[in-house]
């Protein structure tokens, strides 16, 4: 009897997890990013399908400008060094004035992409996010 419990507790364990973990992780083709007190919100990865065009919608509710660079390490790398004050033309970097949104579209290879807002200090406050990209089965991706 005792074995038979601990079996079923384990099982409502794992349904409990699995349960969360689904709709935490349900990727999205439009998302939409806040910049607020020099912070992306949300704060935890957004799980995103891979290989599909993604909306992002990043909206900037400081009174200071922000930008959102997503790409590799060694692309990041670069912009720390970078001097380019304003990003233009390149889906993957994007410059927002104070209080307005800017749009962009993406499709992303699997893994994680991490995006910082390269403007001098801003990293190093805490603005930096992560973009989580999964590998969706080609029904999910017909819908
Ligand atoms: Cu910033």
């Amino acid at each position: 009897m005792r074995r038979r419990f601990t079996a079923l507790a384990l099982l409502a364990g794992v349904v409990l997890e699995g349960c969360a973990t689904g709709a935490a992780a349900e990727p999205s083709r439009e998302v939409t990013i806040t910049f607020r007190y020099s912070r992306f919100a949300p704060a935890t990865p957004m799980t995103v399908p891979a290989g599909v065009p993604i909306t992002i919608t990043l909206r900037n509710e400081d009174p200071i400008a922000h930008e959102w660079i997503v790409g590799s390490p060694d692309e990041h790398a670069a912009h720390r060094a970078g001097t380019e004050p304003h990003h233009e033309g390149r889906p993957t970097e994007i410059s927002v004035p104070p209080f307005a949104s800017r749009t962009t579209t993406i499709a992303f290879a699997p893994g994680t992409h991490a995006f910082i807002c390269h403007l001098p200090g801003h990293e190093a406050y805490g603005m930096t996010g992560m973009l989580t990209v999964r590998e969706m089965a080609r029904h999910w991706i017909a819908r």
